[in-house]
């Protein structure tokens, strides 16, 4: 895979090792798998400092992209052809401006077979009615949790709500949603998760996007690579973010310097808040079915159902 860079120095579009161009759209969000079963194309818009160069450095850094050697197969689905891909993927994500340091991360990577089970298993997951998604989501527990997290964290929710203008019960929902307040946010490596999806032929180009996006992450010093771990399916920290939405939406709101969606319970807050600001929320406005800010739900997550959930949630954090 190869990267195509824009005047402004962002990725426009990427050739994968078959030489088939996917176009690149605007975010359609969120960080659950379903968004990943209901998005179409993904998208790589890297706000990445590492990305952004003249456009004359860029153009002679894609030429001397090479070709993917020729015992490397574009995609698999087995373990077999795996090692040489992520031989090949190293090369390529050097090319696009990954340094070798941060790419060699992907050395010791190994084909990752329970990640493969669970992709293959998810589909069924969001196919319910709504009384019973939610039932097993919005639960009294996760209420009282929510509004123990509302009183210990009131003044940060205050400073998120007066920078973003989205209110802290809609943050407290999905955060206990997501992950239970940040005590569910997976155990898997990032890296080996997405290698194997990227290397997997079910959706390559999405993961491939979101692997480099990951050792992104890692380049500019927000996660080291022992840190990166996330579900199944790659996402990361406490509410759960997509690699590339990491990179795009991801904010330092305890200024320490790095934005830490796994650690810092402000930065997660914060960034939750800024995706969903980035993707329509509107200060004041309703966020209920058919009110305005009900839309940014849909850009958090594909599945109807979960977004309804979130709103229920949050009617009764209030
Ligand atoms: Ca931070």
């Amino acid at each position: 895979m190869r990267f195509g860079l824009d005047r402004g120095g962002q990725v426009k579009c990427f050739v994968n090792l078959d030489g088939a161009i996917y176009k690149v759209t605007p975010p359609s969000g969120g960080s659950d798998p379903i968004h990943r079963e209901r998005s179409n194309v993904p998208n790589f818009r890297s706000s990445a400092r590492s990305l952004r160069r003249p456009l004359a450095t860029l153009t002679a850094l894609a030429a001397l992209v090479v070709a993917a050697p020729a015992a490397a197969q574009q995609c698999g689905n087995d373990a077999s052809g795996f090692s040489a891909w992520t031989a090949a993927f190293k090369q390529q994500a050097i090319a696009s401006g990954i340094s070798p340091q941060v790419a060699a991360t992907l050395d010791s990577v190994t084909y990752n077979t329970q990640v493969i089970k669970l992709d293959r298993g998810q589909r069924a997951t969001f196919k319910t009615d709504f009384a019973s998604f939610a039932a097993k989501r919005v639960t009294g527990g996760r209420i009282s949790k929510g509004k123990q997290m509302l009183t210990k964290h009131a003044r940060l929710f205050d400073a998120v709500e007066a920078q973003y203008g989205v209110p802290r019960e809609i943050l407290t929902a999905i955060w206990g949603m997501e992950t239970d307040y940040g005590a569910v946010t997976g155990k898997l490596s990032v890296v080996r998760s997405l290698a194997t999806l990227a290397y997997d032929c079910r959706r390559s180009p999405f993961f491939s996007n979101e692997l480099l996006a990951a050792l992104t992450i890692i380049q500019r010093g927000d996660k080291s690579p022992k840190d990166m771990v996330g579900a199944w399916a790659g996402e990361v920290g406490q509410t759960q973010f997509l690699a590339s939405n990491y990179l795009k939406y991801a904010v330092d709101f305890d200024g320490d310097g790095r934005r830490d969606l796994i650690r810092s319970t402000p930065d997660v807050l914060a960034s939750t808040a800024n995706f969903l600001r980035a993707h329509g929320w509107i200060p004041g406005a309703g966020y209920q079915p058919g009110e305005p800010n009900f839309q940014a739900l849909v850009g958090w997550n594909k599945s109807e159902n979960y977004q309804r959930a979130i709103a229920l949630f949050a009617s009764k954090l209030n």
